[in-house]
């Protein structure tokens, strides 16, 4: 904009009424700060513009202008800026990073990403929820969708997995029928993002092979405490390929550095209106602060003749293979070390297909693989609006890639030449195949009858169910048992939540009863009838949770709440300690500014006590003087910050007004519950939850 164009506009409107003076733009009043090197202001086409307050008027106070072109364009660009969400898992944490192979795979595979150790393979990452929509908070008791882009040397990768390693439904074709069933109901457009609903349960109830996924579901599994802290599985069963062409069955696993964690419901639900992108936030942080999220990648490999003495079909997606009976082997690790530059173009336009395979990996007979190989090319096709979808940076391969595909909406590349087919013998250096290193299925024997078919190897819906349910912990048990009487409350019609408990009696006739007591049922439903006996698989210790959840405070957060005139001292050791074991903290106080220290000085703020409940840190300290104790005694915001740590099993440090305040929130005092003189057990007990103290405030059926 030239000054001498800004003087004419501006003179031209002080000249008319005074009264429209102070809206002239801004060349007035209001002054941005600009850049030494910042580009001109253009439209679409690349005209400068020299005014970007103010639309094109017929007169001073007239009407707008159909010719402002720029305003047009402006505004039409911004009313298309929404494409469609996802469909399921539309709520999603992306980030960029890196795999890198530590054990090669090469007896088993020719995938240079599972054989070449030591090379960094770029990737990106989403985590998601799958039932709410995209602006939905980050906390709903869910799955998580765990995706993975390996941009590979030899085209990209997409192992599109989730946190739990069994899915509700053997046949894709039941998939848009539990997803109608789980999502806000039709006719009311509640609730978002929850299970816990009529039509959800309803569905459930009459689709018995949804029973061992329905135990995952119930588990604190899916409260995670946060994504770097969750497990992702392939689920189905893939196939890898040698150069001999043998092939060998292969599922994935992705394990946490930071072990396993989850939250506790009431704590869930809290965190949902205190910080709606607690996860997102934390991902996002931690990424900031260096503290890079990381996962092993493991893989059991079995043979066919092995999958033969299987007490289950691995084809099918709700079995899961133990692994007492395959255990697992450690293959490399992926580290997370880059946030995109910008979520809509990379985080909303990442599209992820279960048929983006490599050579030397391939696909399984799973019905349910077999239909997401068709769902995920289709949905991208509604969802990013062309055929082009891979020409977007975050989609596109980074290695090279040539083929006769032209043309389409939003075409990106300027094909040259006069040959767009194969064979040709005009153009010798147009792409051709390549028999030795291009894909190949696997050659497998095909024989039967085409049908409509269920396998019998299919039919035993409970006995995983149990073995899972068995495999818990006491403490686990009863959160599950927590989990289902609460999601079946807020079912109306009784007869669908008899018809769970009738599930129920399958798996654990004990679980079935307490459920039944927690929801009034009187008598015992008749279990329903089965097609199979339900067996008595052996217990599987890596099914648990708490066991899995490691000794250690790092990437975790501590609060620390303070006032006027707290214990300088206290207070750095405090930090001191928290960061010494790799954990981070924040400082909460009343008010964000002007809070002095008993040595006087002012000190800083990170959050304020009103907008930052305990629930939002994993373990908590009070570092107060009397006097501003003796004033928060009064305030209920800090009576539940220290109530809600401590039925949310954290530890608890206090000093001498620290005292004051947890003696006004009525708190017994147990090992957890620290003096700031021991700030070494302190964070002994910061590290784990207080699975003990849980039968003190929450009393179970
Ligand atoms: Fe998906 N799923 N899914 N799903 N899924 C989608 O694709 C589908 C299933 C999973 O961060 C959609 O791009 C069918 C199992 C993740 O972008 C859609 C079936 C597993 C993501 C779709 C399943 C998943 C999706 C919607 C049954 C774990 C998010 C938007 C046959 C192994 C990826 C999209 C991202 C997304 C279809 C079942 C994981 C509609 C038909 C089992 C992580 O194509």
């Amino acid at each position: 904009m030239s000054k001498t164009d800004t003087t004419i506009v501006n003179t031209e409107i002080k000249k008319t009424k005074s009264r429209t003076t102070t809206l002239t733009g801004n060349g007035g009043e209001l002054h941005q700060t600009a850049g030494k090197n910042h580009p001109e202001l253009t439209t679409n086409q690349g005209v400068v513009i020299a005014d970007d307050q103010n639309s094109l008027k017929a007169s001073v106070r007239g009407p707008t202008l159909l010719e402002d072109f720029i305003l047009r364009e402006k505004i039409t660009h911004f009313d298309h800026e929404r494409i469609p969400e996802r469909v399921v898992h539309a709520r999603g944490t992306g980030a960029h990073g890196y795999f890198e192979l530590t054990h090669s795979l090469e007896k088993y595979t020719t995938a240079k990403i599972l054989t070449e150790t030591g090379r960094q393979t770029p990737v990106f990452t989403r985590i998601s929820t799958v039932a709410g929509g995209s602006g939905s908070v980050d906390t709903p008791r869910d799955v998580r969708g765990f995706a993975v882009k390996f941009y590979t040397s030899e085209g990209n990768w997409d192992l599109v997995g989730n946190n739990i390693p069994v899915f509700f439904i053997q046949d894709a074709i039941k998939f848009p029928d539990l997803v109608h069933a789980v999502k806000m109901e039709p006719d009311r457009g509640f609730p978002q993002a929850a299970t816990a609903h009529d039509t959800f349960w309803d569905f459930i109830s009459l689709t018995p092979e949804a029973m061992h996924m329905v135990m995952w579901i119930m588990s604190d599994r899916t409260l995670p405490r946060s994504l770097r802290m969750i497990e992702g599985f392939g689920v189905h069963s893939y196939r890898l390929i040698n150069a001999d062409g043998h092939a060998s069955f292969v599922k994935f696993h992705w394990r946490p550095k930071a072990g396993l964690q989850s939250t506790i419901w009431d704590e869930t639900v809290k965190i949902a209106g205190a910080d709606p992108d607690f996860h997102r936030r934390d991902f996002f942080d931690a990424i900031a602060a260096g503290d890079f999220p990381e996962w092993e990648l493991a893989v059991q490999l079995f043979t066919q003749e092995e999958a033969d003495q299987f007490p289950f079909d691995h084809l099918d997606a709700t079995k899961l293979i133990p692994e007492e009976l395959v255990p697992l082997t450690f293959i490399g690790r992926m580290v997370l070390d880059r946030w995109p530059d910008n979520f809509f173009a990379e985080t909303e336009q990442v599209a992820f297909c279960p048929s983006h395979i490599v050579p030397g990996i391939d696909f399984s007979n799973d019905p349910l693989l077999q239909g997401r190989l068709f769902s995920y090319l289709d949905t991208q096709l509604s969802r990013l609006g062309s055929a082009n979808f891979h020409q977007i940076p975050v989609n596109a391969p980074r290695c090279p890639f040539a083929n006769n595909q032209r043309d389409g909406h939003m075409q990106m590349t300027q094909a040259t030449g006069r040959v767009a087919y194969e064979p040709n013998s005009l153009d010798k250096d147009a792409p051709r195949e390549q028999a030795v290193k291009g894909f190949k299925s696997m050659a497998e024997p095909v024989a039967g009858d085409k049908g409509r078919i269920r396998p019998e190897s299919f039919a035993d819906h409970y006995s995983q169910a149990r073995q899972f349910y068995a495999s818990q912990n006491e403490t686990e048990q009863a959160h599950i048992i927590a989990a289902l009487i609460f999601e079946l409350s807020k079912v109306e019609h009784p007869h669908i939540s008899e018809a769970m408990v009738g599930h129920m009696l399958h798996i654990n006739e004990e679980l079935a009863r307490r459920v039944a007591v927690g929801l009034g049922i009187k008598v015992l439903p008749v279990a329903p009838p089965v097609l199979v006996e339900v067996q008595d698989l052996p217990v599987s210790p890596a099914l648990q949770l708490i066991g899995k959840m490691k000794d250690t405070l790092a990437g975790r957060v501590v609060g620390i709440l303070i006032d006027e005139g707290s214990d300088a001292s206290i207070l750095e050791k405090l930090k001191a300690v928290v960061t010494s074991a790799d954990a981070k903290y924040k400082v909460i106080a009343p008010r964000i500014n002007s809070i002095h220290l008993s040595d006087g000085k002012e000190t800083k703020v990170d959050v304020q006590l009103a907008g930052s409940p305990s629930v939002i840190f994993d373990a908590i300290a009070l570092v107060l003087s009397s006097e501003s104790a003796k004033k928060l005694e009064h305030d209920m915001t800090s009576i539940d910050f220290v109530r809600d740590a401590y039925s949310h099993l954290k530890a608890i440090a206090y000093d001498a007004g620290g005292d004051i305040l947890l003696n006004a929130a009525c708190i017994n005092k147990d090992v957890a519950v620290i003096s700031t003189n021991k700030l070494k057990d302190f964070l002994t007990a910061a590290k784990t939850r207080q699975w003990n103290r849980e039968k003190l405030v929450r009393p179970l059926v």
